[in-house]
């Protein structure tokens, strides 16, 4: 099965709504839907299924969802060239989520690290088994467009695996249905990690206040944020894989992944330069990011109706898609049609 609008090939990405968009999330992954929404048929959608799999506060998470939504043209979307939608707008994500769930095979849930990481943070008991299921969920998201290419951080690496696993699983038992996908990482900035411990992945739930630039940080606080970046106690402002060079080592790689400079020029250009210059640098590049991004984003929200209008054509149009494909996997699985 191909992608099928005109002959480009096709693009879906999505971000949850579970808390303020960091600018991990721009560069892991907005940075990269934008560059590419020319040259493919892209569809980007706000996971807030994917949300649940951790509590939410029911008013927060409808407000993060049309938040999320108007960072994403903020931050250059173009909904007249992409379909933006929500992913709960389209119940065919959860149908064939369920499918997918049960030929999941436990063994594969079990050996996510994103499971590991997010359930060691909870009570064995209290583990949702939405926690788990998750990757079946995203299976289901990029299967139901036949996508060809999913941009994300590469901390989502694993999950697009188990999709490819899952699908040949599918087409295997049932007949040639759903498309491989392929995974897309930025060159740079494909895991921006946490400020105050650059040791771990910036995360938006992480609840620590100098862990994260949020993108609708006010500037002065992004500011301070960067400023206060862990670095280390030596002088050399050089790119490394060394653990305790991690603080600079990020920094280097925001600036590289906001510049598009290479990692040679990015280095000469901070011989005999400080940690502070070198902090004073990232932050001016975050800010010339977060600015103009914000601008459009108040822009958008002070449009009444805008929004809510982008969102209704991006379900009809994604909706068209994920129910033929959704008809498809079920007949081939051996449910009866309704009449
Ligand atoms: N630190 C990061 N560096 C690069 N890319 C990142 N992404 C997330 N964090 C970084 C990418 O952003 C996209 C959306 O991620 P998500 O919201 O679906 O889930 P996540 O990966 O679990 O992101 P967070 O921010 O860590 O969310 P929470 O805290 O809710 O779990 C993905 O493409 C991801 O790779």
């Amino acid at each position: 099965m191909a992608a099928e609008n005109g002959n480009k090939p096709r693009v879906l990405s999505g971000i949850q709504p579970s808390g303020n968009l960091t600018i991990g999330n721009y560069l892991g992954a907005l940075k990269q839907w934008v560059a590419v929404q020319h040259d493919y048929d892209c569809f980007y959608c706000v996971v807030d299924l994917h949300a649940i799999t951790v509590a939410q506060d029911p008013a927060e998470l409808r407000r993060k969802t049309r938040e999320s939504a108007a960072i994403y043209l903020a931050a250059g979307i173009d909904p007249e060239i992409s379909t933006v939608f929500v992913q709960s707008h389209i119940p065919a994500h959860s149908e064939l989520a369920w499918m997918l769930t049960c030929m999941a095979p436990l063994g594969w849930l079990n050996r996510m690290t994103q499971f590991k990481d997010k359930s060691a943070k909870q009570s064995q008991e209290s583990i949702g088994a939405g926690l788990l299921n998750y990757p079946s969920l995203m299976a289901a998201d990029i299967l139901l467009y036949h996508a060809d290419l999913v941009p994300v951080g590469d901390d989502q690496n694993q999950h697009l695996e188990f999709t490819r696993d899952l699908a040949q699983r599918f087409n295997h038992l049932y007949g040639e249905t759903f498309t491989l996908p392929s995974v897309m990482n930025p060159q740079a900035g494909a895991r921006v990690m946490g400020l105050d411990n650059p040791t771990a992945k910036m995360s938006k739930s992480e609840a620590s206040e100098n862990h994260a630039v949020f993108l609708l940080d006010d500037l002065a606080r992004a500011r301070k944020k960067v400023m206060r970046a862990v670095t280390d106690s030596h002088r050399e402002i050089r790119f490394s894989d060394d653990r305790e060079r991690a603080g600079v080592n990020n920094l280097l790689t925001i600036y590289q992944a906001i510049t598009g400079e290479t990692q040679e020029a990015i280095e000469s250009g901070f011989a005999n330069k400080g940690y502070g210059d070198l902090k004073r640098a990232v932050a001016d590049c975050v800010v010339g990011t977060l600015e103009p991004l914000q601008a459009r984003y108040n822009e958008l929200m002070n449009e009444a109706g805008y929004l809510d209008s982008v969102l209704k054509i991006g379900r009809e149009k994604a909706a068209d898609i994920a129910n033929d494909t959704l008809k498809l996997a079920q007949a081939r699985m051996g449910f009866l049609a309704s009449s």
